[in-house]
């Protein structure tokens, strides 16, 4: 195990909870449906207008919005969204994450975050983690978003190494198949009935550790 690409929503910190009520207001004030708790799922590791393209059409309004529109959507939903995480400090670095980043760092392997969200690097910063991390994906610069594996091909590409030497950690099941078609080794977090295609699932971060993730990778 040469590298490890990080997942940030939900992996490192739990934004999803933010992103999810910032949809749930714009949903509710915008397109006029209320999302059931069972969507937060649907959207995790989705990009911005993915997203909303899919309340769009849970709502039955395919078609309906303008281009302009939906621009504005989602700046609405991103404004709101940056309100919730101003508040994000190193407290909200979910359990075990800042010992693994020692770890990892402790036995040289190289570190990337290859998240969707483009407010990767001002959460980072607010969680004080920037540093740990020898390279960023600038999701932006990524054609396809999970689940196609681009964004942990370009994770592991930025850190020189095969992807098939890097684990994965993520969350979504975008993000897991998104891991496993990059070859990389997938190792997800949460209940395994969600993730049965991951190479190893955790119920949380906190059971992640070096000596975990080297034993997964060396029993593929
Ligand atoms: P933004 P990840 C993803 O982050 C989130 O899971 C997903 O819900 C969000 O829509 C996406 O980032 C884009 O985020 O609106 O901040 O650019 O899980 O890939 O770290
Ligand atoms: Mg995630």
């Amino acid at each position: 195990m040469e590298g490890v690409l990080f997942d940030l929503d939900g992996v490192i910190t739990d934004t999803a909870k933010f992103h999810f009520s910032a949809w749930r207001v714009l949903a509710r004030e915008k397109i006029g449906v209320e999302l059931p708790a069972d969507f937060e799922a649907d959207l995790k590791g989705v990009s911005r207008l993915e997203s909303l393209q899919r309340i769009i059409h849970f709502a039955g309004k395919t078609g309906v919005y303008s281009e302009a529109q939906i621009q504005a959507f989602a700046t609405e939903k991103n404004t709101n969204y940056l309100k919730l995480i101003n508040s994000l400090t190193k407290a909200d670095i979910l359990p075990g994450i800042k010992a693994l980043l020692d770890e990892l760092q402790q036995h040289g392997v190289k570190l990337a975050v290859a998240s969707a969200s483009n407010n990767a690097p001002i959460i980072l910063d607010k969680l004080g983690l920037t540093a740990y991390f020898d390279t960023l994906v600038d999701p932006q610069q990524i054609k396809n978003g999970k689940p196609a594996p681009d964004i942990f091909l370009a994770a592991a590409q930025q850190l020189g190494i095969a992807p098939e030497h890097c684990v994965g950690l993520e969350d979504s099941i975008a993000g897991m198949t998104a891991i496993n078609a990059a070859h990389a080794v997938s190792v997800l977090i949460g209940d395994p009935a969600e993730f049965p295609e991951a190479d190893w699932v955790v119920p949380t971060t906190e059971s992640l550790s070096y000596d975990l993730l080297q034993t997964v990778y060396d029993a593929r």
